[in-house]
């Protein structure tokens, strides 16, 4: 029976958002607080499968995520780069880069899952916009820069749960659930 989870991350932001989706659902999840070596590759699943793959021992029930912000007036920038670009640039240097441009952005995430020696992924998006200023106190990382589509507040001005309804990282996980329920019915 799949019902506790380790989560490798370094990012606590995760942890607990992963935690608010799965506990309702009765998995436990184990926070295994790290950094994993992230390549400079492409896309976000080649980062997570290369995270998954620097996991320690063979922890059975193992999960990464990988996740980022594309804006697309900058063709899709930072994207796979977005942490670093985070601790660089920051938020009010990503609101100097597009001013000016549209301001139209989606978040993504991808889930990499190990379960008995293979390997699942589950991703999910979320679009919407750059907003003018940064806003809010909740979530973390671009949350106070990021506007989910139709709505006027920022992921940061938002409740976890409400974040969690139409992020990335909930449909992502929403996915991985599903896919636990039929690997261990009732
Ligand atoms: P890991 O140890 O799991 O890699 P990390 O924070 O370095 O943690 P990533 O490498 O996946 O995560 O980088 C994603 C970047 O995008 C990072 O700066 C996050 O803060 C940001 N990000 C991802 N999801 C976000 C969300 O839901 N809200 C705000 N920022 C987010």
């Amino acid at each position: 029976m799949v019902r506790t989870v380790a989560f490798y991350t370094s990012n606590p932001g995760k942890v607990e958002e992963v935690r608010t989706l799965l506990s309702p659902l009765g998995y436990r999840v184990v926070w295994r607080k790290g950094a994993l070596l992230e390549p400079q590759v492409d896309t976000l699943e080649e980062v997570a499968v290369c995270k998954l793959a620097d996991i320690p021992g063979k922890a059975t029930f193992a999960m990464v995520e990988d996740s980022g912000i594309f804006i697309d007036s900058l063709g899709g920038f930072p994207g796979v780069y977005s942490a670093y670009v985070l601790r660089t640039v920051g938020l009010d240097g990503i609101l100097r880069l597009v001013k000016g441009k549209p301001r139209d952005a989606e978040f993504r995430a991808v889930v990499a899952f190990r379960h008995e020696g293979k390997v699942k992924l589950f991703s999910g998006r979320v679009r919407g916009a750059l907003s003018r200023s940064v806003r809010g106190t909740h979530g973390f990382g671009y949350d106070p820069i990021f506007l989910p589509h139709g709505s006027q507040r920022t992921t940061a001005e938002m409740e976890p749960e409400e974040k969690n309804a139409v992020s990335h990282r909930g449909k992502a996980v929403r996915q991985l659930a599903a896919w636990l329920r039929k690997q261990t019915p009732d």
